[in-house]
C-alpha cells in the first residue's frame, strides 16, 4: 500500500499496528484510504477533525459465547460477533454471516465496507455486521433453531429497531431470520422491525429475497448503458456461487436478455452452454439444500468440474462474482481478460483481490465494485424498515421500482464522484469517495467525543 498523503499513511500505519493479523480488514481499509487521496488533498477540514482516524475504528465490537446442544445431546460452543462500526447517518445496519471462516477480521472488513455501501443507498443506515464461525452445513433444522436462539439470547441486548438492525448474509436466509426474530420477540416481548429479510407473513418486504441479485443487474445494466452504450442483451454471463445473490442475479440477467452459462459452490462449478435452467437450481439449492454438482446429474449436456476457481476460465462477456471474498484473483482476472470479458460486477463483498482489480482496470474492463453493485440487498432492507415503521406494505412492483431507481442512482453517484475527483471511469474510487463524503460530513457535524 503506497500513500502520497502523509495523514493517510499515518492512519494506515496505526490501523496495521492495531489490527495485526487481520488481512481482510486491512485489505478493505487500504482500498478505501487509497481512494481518499484526492479528497484529503482538498478537504483539510476532514483531516483536522480526525474524521479518517475515527472512521477506521469500530464504535463497538461485541464478541460472545454461543453454546447450544446438538441432536446427539452434545454441547457445542461457537463464537458470536457483532461489530457496530459507524452510526453517523443512521442505526447500525448489516447482515449476519454463519460460516466456519468467520473471525474478527472478516466481520470487521464486512462492517467497514457496509458503512460506505449503506451511505451510497441514500437511506439513513449506519454500518454494522455480525455472525459466527458456526457451520450450518449438514445441520438439522432443529440444530439451526437452537443455535439461532442461543445466538439471539446475547445479541438481543445490543440491537433494536432504532439501534442496530441485522439481516442475512452467507448462511443466513429466511429460515434463520425466522428463528432469530422469534427469539428476539420472546425475550423482549416486542414485535418490531429489529431484523430485515423477515418472512412475508410477519413484516418482511416483497423483493428482499431477490434484491441483491436484481440490484446487481440493474447496476450493471446502467453501467453498460452509460459507459458502453450497450446492455445485457445477447451477452454470455458467468456467475460464481449458487446462493441467494447468485440465483437472483441469474434470474434478472436472463430476464434482461443475457445467457447465464455457469454457477458454482465451494466444491466446483457447472457449465450449461444452453443456458442454466433456474427452476432446477432453485430446487437443488433452495428446496433441497443440495450441491451444485447435482445440476449436471439432472441436466443432460451440463458439465461439472471439481474446484471453484476454474469458473473464470469459461469465456464470457459479463462476469458476476457472487460467492465470497477474494474468490477472483490475478490468475482468474487474466483468464477473463484473455477471453475478452467486457464487464466484471461484484455481487459478493470484496470478491476480487487488489491484484485482480488492478489487472481488470488496466485492461479496460468495466468494473463495478461491491459497495455500489451489491447495495440492492441492504437498500431493500432499508425499504423493509420504512414499511415496518409505517406498519404498511408496498407491492412487489413498488419495491422493485424503488430498488431499480436506487441502483441507477448509486451508479451515477459513483460515476460522478470519480469524475469530480479526477478519475473518470474509476468506479472503485467513485463509490468509495461518494459513500465516504456523506458519512464524513455527518461525523464532522456531530463533533468529537472527548
Ligand atoms: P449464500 O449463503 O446464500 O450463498 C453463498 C454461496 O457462495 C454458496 O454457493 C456458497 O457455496 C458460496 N461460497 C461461500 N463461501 C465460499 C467459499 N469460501 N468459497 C467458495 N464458495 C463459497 O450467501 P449469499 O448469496 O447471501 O452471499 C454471497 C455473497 O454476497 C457474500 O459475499 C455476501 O456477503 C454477499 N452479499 C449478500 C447479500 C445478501 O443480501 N444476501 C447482500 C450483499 C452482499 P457453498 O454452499 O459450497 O458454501
Ligand atoms: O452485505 C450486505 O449488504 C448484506 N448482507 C445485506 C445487509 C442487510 O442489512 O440487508
Amino acid at each position: 500500500m503506497e500513500f502520497q498523503n502523509q495523514y493517510l499513511k499515518d492512519v494506515y500505519e496505526t490501523v496495521k499496528k492495531r489490527n495485526a493479523g487481520e488481512p481482510e480488514f486491512l485489505q478493505a481499509v487500504g482500498e478505501v484510504l487509497e481512494s481518499l487521496e484526492p479528497v484529503v488533498a482538498v478537504r483539510k477540514d476532514f483531516v483536522e477533525e480526525g474524521v479518517i482516524d475515527r472512521i477506521v475504528e469500530p464504535e463497538r465490537m461485541i464478541t460472545f459465547r454461543v453454546s447450544w446442544v446438538d441432536d446427539n445431546g452434545k454441547v457445542q460452543v461457537n463464537r458470536g460477533y457483532r461489530v457496530q462500526f459507524n452510526s453517523a447517518i443512521g442505526p447500525y445496519k448489516g447482515g449476519l454471516r454463519l460460516h466456519p471462516s468467520v473471525n474478527a477480521s472478516v466481520i470487521k472488513f464486512l462492517g467497514f465496507e457496509q458503512i460506505f455501501k449503506n451511505s451510497l443507498t441514500g437511506l439513513p443506515m449506519g454500518g454494522g455486521k455480525g455472525g459466527s464461525d458456526f457451520d450450518p452445513k449438514g445441520k438439522s433444522d432443529r440444530e439451526i433453531m437452537r443455535f439461532c436462539q442461543s445466538f439471539m439470547t446475547e445479541l438481543c441486548k445490543h440491537i433494536g429497531p432504532d439501534t442496530d438492525v441485522p439481516a442475512g448474509d452467507i448462511g443466513v436466509g429466511a429460515r434463520e431470520i425466522g428463528y432469530l426474530f422469534g427469539q428476539y420477540k420472546r425475550l423482549r416481548n416486542e414485535f418490531t422491525g429489529v431484523l430485515t429479510g423477515k418472512g412475508l407473513t410477519y413484516g418482511g418486504s416483497l423483493v428482499r429475497t431477490e434484491a441483491t441479485g436484481y440490484g446487481l443487474c440493474y447496476f450493471t445494466e446502467e453501467m453498460l448503458k452509460v459507459m458502453k452504450n450497450d446492455s445485457f442483451k445477447g451477452k454470455t454471463v458467468v456467475i460464481s456461487g449458487s446462493g441467494n445473490v447468485a440465483i437472483y442475479a441469474a434470474e434478472k440477467a436472463t430476464e434482461l436478455g443475457g445467457k447465464v452459462i455457469a454457477l458454482s459452490d465451494s466444491n466446483g462449478y457447472i457449465c450449461d452452454k444452453d443456458g442454466i435452467k433456474l427452476d432446477i437450481v432453485k430446487d437443488i439449492k433452495e428446496v433441497k439444500r443440495g450441491r451444485i454438482k447435482e445440476y449436471a446429474e439432472r441436466v443432460p449436456g451440463a458439465v461439472y468440474t471439481e474446484g471453484c476457481k476454474g469458473i473464470w476460465t469459461i469465456p464470457c462477456d459479463i462476469a458476476l462474482p457472487c460467492a465470497t471474498q477474494n474468490e477472483l484473483d490475478a490468475e482468474g482476472a487474466e483468464a477473463l481478460i484473455k477471453n475478452g470479458v467486457m464487464v466484471v460486477a461484484e455481487g459478493a463483498n470484496m470478491p476480487s483481490t487488489p491484484e485482480a482489480i488492478a489487472a481488470l482496470q488496466k485492461a479496460g474492463v468495466l468494473f463495478g465494485p461491491a459497495k455500489a453493485a451489491n447495495a440492492g440487498g441492504v437498500a431493500t432492507s432499508g425499504l423493509e424498515m420504512s414499511q415496518n415503521s409505517m406498519r404498511y406494505s408496498w407491492t412487489f412492483e413498488e419495491v422493485d421500482k424503488k430498488l431499480h431507481d436506487i441502483m441507477v442512482g448509486i451508479f451515477h453517484s459513483a460515476f460522478d464522484a470519480a469524475k469530480t475527483y479526477g478519475h473518470e471511469g474509476n468506479l472503485v474510487m467513485g463509490a468509495n469517495i461518494a459513500g465516504f463524503l456523506k458519512v464524513a460530513e455527518a461525523m464532522k457535524a456531530q463533533g468529537i467525543a472527548y
